[in-house]
């Protein structure tokens, strides 16, 4: 199993598709053979057709296992089952059994990552994709990152960001995308392509990109000919159009549905896919939290069979927390997958620890999950020595797997499951101590709420890079629906964004009862209220106390969570390898200061407008306002900054 900081392979050359050694089967031969936990014999029975080519049957027999399956995908699925039931203890008894298949078929990886090597909001180093040495020299990093894939239950990887190059289609890349769906191949792991809408133009040198054109249809058609010959299994694509400057089927005023049916059609000889983002705020007066509803839920229906809308969970942009998006549900004739982000663009890069399990246990607890026909999690992987750079943010790759492979798990499940696969030493930690490590994990992101944005708050993030606060920013020339203020509205009179019947009425979007529920101000889940309400600053909460102190001691709450979650570390220092802990004990550190730093910026500056001294149990400001709002980060939107550069701004 993968060990935090385990050696890496040396240099392969690249395999054949052809190569039987190269083939999920003999990867779970691999694997079986390397089990620890007793003699584990594979079966592959075409018959058992219910299991599909994924499921799996693991008994347990003689001693040993047996792992069943129809399909070379669930015999490898059932090892990897094997090796989780052995590190938490769930091993099946004899005559006992293990059945499984997956909930959902697409459970997909989408990469951020540009061809120049760097990653759109990539904190874990540069793409792990070596897109110079490619096809001739593959990296064995390709297949360390497929196994894990693999162990978690991920099944697809789309390469390259949704911003996406046209560069991608050519064929020098394709032959590049090719060796690594080669090195993927053997770990069940497909491979998908972001594509740009107006690569017929930027690419094909034709005139026009319109979905309608015949020569621009036949272009795409030839382009997937060309793909398939290379990579028969190749998934498909995923395509962000008219959004955010991005080419697409609007700027020839056709709607998203034909352009991605256009798309469909080119991909659909070949059993491949579109996956069409929804996530679209073009300019209008419309609340941008209303915005990808307005455009995408008229055209229900309208899509072919092998398209799939992918819907953010939220419908504003990964925050901290979101209410689910309006458009679940209300496209009942569209298959849609959900788009986590499991790279913490919003959550402290990879300097904070923010598992985020319970935000999606949470979106799932809202949104059916059988409504849906797939996952998908921008990724936090990188180059660097353990690719995720914070080593306890890996955990986020496996659980958003996990819960890909059945969204009814729950996020102590998956604790247990990873905890005790992936730190060494965890087996020998008192109880108490395995305790407080589930715990800090569990309550992670719940203290990053509490500390950035408490109450619904939302999109108070520093400009551009999105990391520490900002709730003053304005930027001249930028749109208002990317500034703090848009959001939180803070007057004299209270604080948040009226989004009820007598406001934007984004809560018309939603069915009942979760309209009344989020439009009635005293029935709100206060969690969220600041997101749908404009609430004034001595409003009574639930608890009896004004909306002023219940905010001020929710910043002080995720600052005192944070420390309790350093303390809980410091527990395990006896049983951790040393680099582990100091690495994991270094950013604790700097994310108890983040945590100062947002409650002091959001208090300081919320607090001109409610004119309200600070409850007596939150402990006072250790910087002002004026040191607060002179903090710049020099970094890019794709950069963490390091621990130097915060304690020499701040
Ligand atoms: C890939 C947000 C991010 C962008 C990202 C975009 C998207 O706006 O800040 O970096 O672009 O979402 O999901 O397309």
């Amino acid at each position: 199993m993968i060990a935090l900081g385990a050696a890496r392979a040396s240099a392969a050359s690249r395999p054949s598709a052809a190569d039987a050694s190269h083939t999920p089967f003999a990867t779970a031969q691999r694997e079986a053979a390397a089990f620890q936990g007793g003699h584990v014999e594979l079966r592959l029975d075409r018959r058992a057709k219910s299991l599909g080519q994924e499921g799996f049957v693991i008994r347990a027999l003689d001693g040993g296992y047996r792992v069943e399956a129809a399909g070379e995908p669930g015999l490898l699925y059932g090892v990897y089952a094997l090796e989780r039931h052995r590190a938490s203890g769930t091993l099946p008894k004899e005559g006992e059994k293990i059945e499984e298949t997956p909930f959902y078929s697409l459970r997909m990886l989408d990469h951020w990552d540009n061809l120049d090597g760097t990653i759109e909001r990539g904190y874990a180093g540069r793409s792990l994709w070596r897109w110079d040495e490619l096809p001739d020299s593959v990296s064995p990093r390709y297949g360390e990152y497929a196994r894990r894939n693999a162990m978690a239950g991920i099944n697809g990887a789309v390469l390259n960001n949704v911003n996406a190059s046209p560069k991608i289609l050519d064929s020098s890349y394709l032959s590049k995308v090719a060796a690594i769906a080669d090195a993927l191949r053997p770990y069940a792991v497909r491979v998908y392509l972001s594509v740009n809408f107006a690569s017929p133009i930027l690419l094909g040198g034709l005139p026009t990109a319109d979905p309608a054109d015949r020569e621009v249809a036949k272009w795409w058609k030839r382009k997937c000919d060309e793909i398939y010959r290379l990579i028969p299994d190749f998934g498909g694509f995923l395509v962000k159009a008219n959004s955010e400057g991005q080419p697409g089927p609007c700027d020839f005023g056709r709607t998203h549905a034909e352009g991605a049916n256009m798309l469909a059609r080119a991909l659909s000889r070949h059993g491949g896919k579109v996956i069409w983002r929804a996530f679209v705020y073009s300019p209008s007066d419309a609340d941008r939290a209303k915005q990808a509803y307005l455009e995408f839920q008229p055209l229900d229906g309208r899509f072919d069979s092998n398209v799939i809308v992918q819907v953010k969970n939220g419908p504003i942009d990964f925050q901290p927390r979101e209410p689910f998006s309006p458009l679940f549900g209300a496209m009942p004739a569209t298959p849609q997958a959900v788009e986590f982000q499991i790279t913490q663009e919003y959550l402290g890069h990879s300097n904070h620890l923010a598992f985020l399990a319970p935000m999606w246990e949470e979106f799932f607890s809202h949104v059916d999950p059988s409504s849906l026909t797939g996952a998908a999690g921008v990724s936090n992987v990188g180059d660097c020595a353990n690719m995720t750079s914070h080593p306890l943010a890996a955990a986020n790759w496996y659980a958003f797997g996990r819960l890909a492979w059945d969204p009814r798990l729950t996020s102590r499940r998956i604790v247990e499951e990873w905890l005790p696969m992936n730190i060494a030493g965890y087996a020998d930690m008192p109880r108490s101590v395995r305790d407080g490590l589930e715990e800090m994990m569990l309550q992670s992101r719940e203290a990053v709420v509490d500390y950035m944005m408490p109450l619904g708050l939302h999109h108070i993030f520093a400009f551009g890079h999105h990391y520490g606060p900002e709730p003053w920013c304005e930027v001249e020339g930028a749109r208002a629906d990317w500034l703090p203020k848009y959001y939180h509205r803070a007057d004299s009179a209270g604080l948040g964004f009226d989004r009820s019947a007598r406001g934007s009425d984004a809560v018309g979007q939603y069915p009942e009862p979760y309209r009344s529920l989020y439009g009635d101000m005293s029935r709100c889940p206060e969690n969220l209220l600041l997101w749908f309400h404009h609430v004034p600053w001595n409003h009574r909460m639930r608890s009896g106390s004004t909306l002023w102190d219940e905010l001020c001691r929710a910043y002080q709450r995720g600052c005192d969570r944070v420390e309790r979650m350093q303390r809980q570390w410091a527990a395990a220092k006896p049983y951790v390898d040393p680099e582990l802990f100091t690495d994991v004990e270094g950013r604790l550190m700097i994310q108890a200061r983040d945590a100062q730093w947002w409650k002091d910026a959001c208090l300081l500056y919320f607090g001109q407008f409610s004119g309200m001294p600070l409850p007596d149990d939150v402990a006072p400001p250790v910087h002002t306002l004026e040191e607060m709002m002179r903090v710049k980060l020099p970094i890019s939107n794709f950069e963490c900054p390091t621990r130097e550069m915060l304690n020499s701004v701040r």
